[in-house]
């Protein structure tokens, strides 16, 4: 079993889309084993998304996670990582596969409505920046 870290991003917990998507994730055989709802503040998206501090995007990526509550997940699955990664579809949605949440939900490569962790190292640190131990069940 292997774990990967997942948000539904404000642009569907907005579109009141976060229900359809958790019931994608299931459908497709993840278990939940962590889930919250919270709104990011200034400081935690700007940890999250770090790695991107460098990128002409990051002021408005920062400011697109903080607008509105997100859901935050833990999701449980043989190779979750990956599986979820195509369960999400590409980055941006115009190449996104049919099917996926991405090109289903996403409305740019912005407000593409899901996170995944991208790498068993991304998500060793993405798991525990937002889930204690004792909230994973
Ligand atoms: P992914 O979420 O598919 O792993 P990353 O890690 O490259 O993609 O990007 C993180 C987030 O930054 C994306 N989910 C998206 O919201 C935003 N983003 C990525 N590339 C761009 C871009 N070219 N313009 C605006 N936002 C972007």
């Amino acid at each position: 079993m292997e774990r990967t870290f997942a948000i539904i991003k404000p642009d569907a917990v907005a579109a009141n889309q976060a229900g359809e998507i958790i019931a994608i994730a299931q459908k497709a055989g993840f278990r939940v084993a962590g889930m919250k709802m919270k709104r990011l503040s200034q400081l935690e998206a700007e940890g999250f998304y770090a790695v991107h501090r460098e990128r002409p995007f990051y002021g408005s990526l920062v400011k697109f996670m903080t607008e509105g509550p997100v859901v935050v997940m833990v999701l449980e699955a043989p190779d979750a990582i990956k599986k979820w990664r195509d369960t999400m579809g590409a980055t941006n949605p115009a190449n996104a596969a049919e099917g996926s949440i991405r090109k289903r939900f996403a409305t740019s490569i912005e407000r593409n409505c899901v996170h995944g962790s991208d790498a068993p190292e991304t998500a060793a640190v993405e798991i525990p920046f937002f889930f204690s131990a004792t909230e994973l069940l």
